[in-house]
């Protein structure tokens, strides 16, 4: 029989390649040394330093997929996962930012755009001297993107776009913007757009006062006419699976992203308790301490080997979208629990900044949230189980 290692107890450490530690060693060493030290200032500002990206960017951390002629890291998923579970290890704003930025911005221009658009933008995105963001939510079109209402018309040499998106990460720093919308030239389908920075008529003003994700700046995006020409237009794809396309690989990094926070969490529950002396021992020695400590590794042991599993599905081209919401559903959704029972088991303290554990899980209702819900995600899967859509 082998041994247990509490902190890696399906060792998923032998499971990877000597490439994937070094990735995800580089990662830790960076939001532990360079992120960890500065999130709770920029948490309680309500700010997000915007060379966050030019760091990530040096360090290969974005568009780590993406091939390294386009100055991506051509990596696997499974490398890109374990980057994004270290950065939300720190905070799930930042993992935001890198996951907007590679599986968002850089897979659509990759995936659906043309030779020039991708020489254009893909090695300054690469290296964090243009941040991108993503439009697809709107006012009124969140869980169903379908009903959006922003419009294409063509003009003489390009199209008019007009409408507004909502809840765009990144969007009042951006440079690039990805945003989709219904196009007359193309039968009313839903086509993606490459909008610049300064282009008359586009502004992305700032969204205040969030209570969550608040290290990660996060805007609308208003388009009152803007004129672009035909090389704005992405040309290879067409419809929702467009979108959607972007989204299977950022809901799954979100799987791994999630089970950094929590195991985040999960330690700093465990070491709280192990320090703190009530009833004359410690916390942990309790029964119903221990318990919460035991639910909390199993959780994070099954979600990470999950998430690791698709990982290499996602490399082999063998998994399914619904197995990517069995994985962005579950471990949101664990990690938001994770992040509560851990804020509780620090008594008072854990309401301060300082003990990072109410930070988590107030992100992680986002989280839980942002690129499809949870219940979104239940009804993906009820409709591949029964055949039934129940949206
Ligand atoms: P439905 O009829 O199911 O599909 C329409 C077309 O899309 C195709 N498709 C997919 N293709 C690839 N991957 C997927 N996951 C796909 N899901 C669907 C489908 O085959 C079909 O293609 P075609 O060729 O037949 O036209 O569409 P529906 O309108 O019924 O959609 C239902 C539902 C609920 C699945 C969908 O609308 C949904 O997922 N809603 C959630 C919306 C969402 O996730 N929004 C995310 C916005 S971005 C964001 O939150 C970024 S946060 C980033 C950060 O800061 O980290
Ligand atoms: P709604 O769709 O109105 O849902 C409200 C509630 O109703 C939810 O509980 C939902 O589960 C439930 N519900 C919806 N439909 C059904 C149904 N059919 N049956 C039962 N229940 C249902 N979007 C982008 O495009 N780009 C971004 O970069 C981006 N970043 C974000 C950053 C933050 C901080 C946040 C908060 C959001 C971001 N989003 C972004 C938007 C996010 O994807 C949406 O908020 C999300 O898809 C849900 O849409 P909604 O907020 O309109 O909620």
């Amino acid at each position: 029989m082998g041994r247990f290692d509490w902190q890696d107890p399906f060792a998923l450490d032998a499971q990877l390649t000597d490439e994937e530690r070094m990735v995800r060693d580089a990662a830790r060493d960076y939001a532990q040394g360079e992120l960890l030290p500065r999130v709770t200032r920029a948490y309680l500002d309500e700010h997000f330093d915007r060379e966050i990206m030019s760091e990530m960017g040096a360090l290969g951390l974005l568009g780590a997929t993406i091939p390294e002629e386009y100055g991506g890291a051509g990596l696997g998923y499974v490398a890109y996962g374990l980057v994004a579970r270290e950065v939300e290890a720190v905070d799930s704003g930042y993992r935001s930012a890198m996951s907007v930025q590679s599986s968002l911005v850089m897979y659509p221009i990759h995936a659906y755009g043309s030779e020039e658009q991708k020489r254009k933008y893909l090695p300054g995105l690469a290296s964090g001297e243009l941040v991108g963001c993503f439009g697809l939510t709107e006012p009124d079109a969140g869980s169903d993107p379908g009903g959006m209402r922003t419009r294409a018309e063509k003009t003489a040499d390009g199209y008019r776009i007009t409408g507004s998106k909502m809840w765009i990460t990144n969007s009042p720093i951006a440079d690039v913007f990805v945003v989709w919308a219904k196009s007359d030239a193309h039968g009313g389908g839903i086509k993606g757009f490459v909008l610049e920075k300064g282009m008359a008529g586009l502004s992305a003003p700032k969204i205040e006062g969030k209570l969550s994700l608040r290290a990660s700046i996060t805007g609308e995006i208003v388009m009152d006419g803007v004129e672009v020409g035909e090389d704005a237009l992405l040309p290879e794809t067409q419809g929702l699976k467009g979108p959607f396309g972007c989204l299977n690989r950022a809901r799954y990094g979100i799987a791994w992203g999630t089970m950094g926070a929590a195991e985040a969490c999960m330690n700093a529950a465990r070491q709280y308790t192990l320090d703190r002396q009530q009833f004359g021992v410690p916390l942990a020695s309790k029964q119903l301490v221990q318990l919460k400590l035991a639910n909390m590794e199993t959780e994070i042991a099954l979600g990470l080997q999950a998430a690791l599993r698709c990982g290499r599905m996602f490399d082999e081209g063998t998994l399914a979208p619904e197995a990517i919401s069995i994985i962005k559903r579950n471990n949101c959704g664990k990690a938001l629990d994770i992040a509560r029972v851990a804020r509780d088991m620090h008594g008072g303290n854990g309401i301060s900044a300082d003990f990072h554990v109410l930070r988590h899980a107030i992100n992680l209702e986002t989280v839980n949230t942002y690129e499809g819900t949870h219940d979104v995600h239940g009804l993906i899967l009820g409709r591949a189980i029964t055949g039934i859509a129940a949206f």
